[in-house]
């Protein structure tokens, strides 16, 4: 598959160069979003366009940066970096999506497929447990044959095994394939699985909004507009969730700015939201492998663009699996509050030719903030705190002296 509707639609190369004048237009667009910024404006769909667009990096991350201590100072949070004690269970990669852009899901019967069992789930938990983390990260395929009340029990032996972890866990469109199954509403399955231990949603499942890119890379899968019902659902039932954007492939800079525009709106309609995470795409061993995936300075742009569109968002975070560790830490200068955590286990991304890395330890990622001068502190889900850990002192870990102001009007 290497010609037409599946070619990268974004014009990296000649926008960069300036060519026909755009390098002056987009100057001049720029211009008016830092207007907009520093008189705390609002930013529009023209200003997304001009952020991921742009060529000036630099400037783009200066503005998230402004941004994100502005945040930083109305919350306390000053210059905190957050990290999670996390591990990633994917129970099972029989999935009846069949998306283009996965490499991780199986077809039931086809070489590879597997449905972990109930054992294996809990060990992997207590195992996570004996680490002191305090989260699980729980999703999977969307198996035809595993019964809701399989997946239920699931969540009830967890919680019963590992109580004071949370369990985060399934995108909205496992809400969706469980409530398909057991012939309930989506609200039911929330309340039920609230009943019984699910303590918040991750973001994964969103993808690209647009019905175009959805129709290309994963037209089985739930719509754009339902993904977001559940989530706002869940908000609605007290569970908190995330959100993340799928991007590096056939989408377009608009479509992308559309798909954060329209987070923005759900965020302001229910509040639930917690972080908004973008993955980069990875096309190894997926039906889109003749695509190049994102570059560095894209990763950046996005990460940026959205610190800035998405003014209502609490925490924006860069997902150091799929854009490795350094340049996680290059985020932070980015408008990034939040690197996510140790994983200890990844296989979507692995599955795809991430080279990232499947765990890390606790200690690297406090090195890494605190060499950009920032503080780590240890999160729960829900961006408290933890409680008995040592406040670190990046000063501990710079290897070279941080100069200049950290104050908020840069
Ligand atoms: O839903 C699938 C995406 C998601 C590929 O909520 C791919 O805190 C890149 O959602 N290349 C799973 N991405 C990961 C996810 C996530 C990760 C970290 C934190 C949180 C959070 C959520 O990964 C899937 C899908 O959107 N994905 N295949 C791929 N080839």
């Amino acid at each position: 598959m290497s010609t037409g509707e599946y070619e990268n639609k974004n014009p990296r190369a000649s926008v960069a160069n300036g060519a026909n004048g755009a390098g002056a237009r987009l100057r001049a667009s720029l211009d008016l979003v830092e207007e907009k910024v520093r008189a705390g404006e609002r930013l529009g769909r023209d200003d997304g366009l001009a952020l991921l667009s742009s060529p000036d990096l630099l400037r783009v991350g200066r503005l998230a940066d402004l941004a994100r201590r502005r945040k930083a100072a109305e919350t306390g949070a000053g210059e905190t970096v957050y990290f999670i004690n996390n591990r990633h269970i994917n129970h099972t990669n029989i999935c009846k999506n069949m998306c283009r852009f996965c490499a991780f899901s199986r077809a039931a019967g086809a070489e590879g497929a597997y449905a972990l069992t109930l054992d294996e789930i809990l060990a992997k938990a207590r195992e996570a447990a004996a680490l002191g983390a305090t989260e699980l990260h729980i999703v999977g395929g969307e198996h035809p044959q595993m019964s809701y009340a399989e997946v239920r029990e699931m969540m009830v032996r967890l919680h019963e095994t590992v109580p004071d972890i949370t369990l985060t866990a399934f995108t909205a469109s496992e809400i969706v394939h469980f409530a398909d199954n057991a012939e309930m509403s989506e609200e039911e399955i929330l309340l039920d699985l609230k009943d019984v231990g699910l303590g918040s949603l991750p973001g994964g499942g969103a993808e690209i909004f647009s019905p175009r890119v959805r129709g290309l890379v994963c037209e089985r899968k739930i719509s754009g507009e339902r993904w977001l019902e559940v989530h706002k659902t869940a908000h609605r039932a007290g569970l908190p969730t995330n959100a993340t954007m799928l991007y590096g492939h056939v989408e377009s800079l608009e479509e992308r700015v559309d798909h954060l525009l329209a987070l923005r709106e759900a965020q302001d309609e229910t509040g639930g939201f917690l972080a908004f995470i973008p993955l980069a795409f990875h096309p190894q061993n997926t039906e889109l492998s003749h695509l190049p995936g994102s570059t560095g300075v894209e990763d950046l742009k996005v990460l940026a663009a959205a610190r800035l569109l998405l003014d209502n968002f609490p925490h924006i975070k860069a997902y150091w699996v799929m854009i490795g560790l350094k340049l996680a830490q290059v985020s932070l200068f980015f408008g990034v509050d939040d690197v996510d955590g140790t994983i200890v286990e990844e296989t979507i991304t692995k599955a795809a030719g991430s080279q990232a890395g499947q765990a890390v330890a606790r200690a690297e990622l406090e090195r890494i903030i605190a060499d950009a001068g920032r503080v780590p502190v240890e999160r729960d889900t829900f961006y408290h705190p933890v409680a008995g850990q040592a406040p670190a002192d990046p000063a501990d870990a710079i290897t070279a002296p941080v100069s200049g102001s950290r104050g908020v009007s840069a």
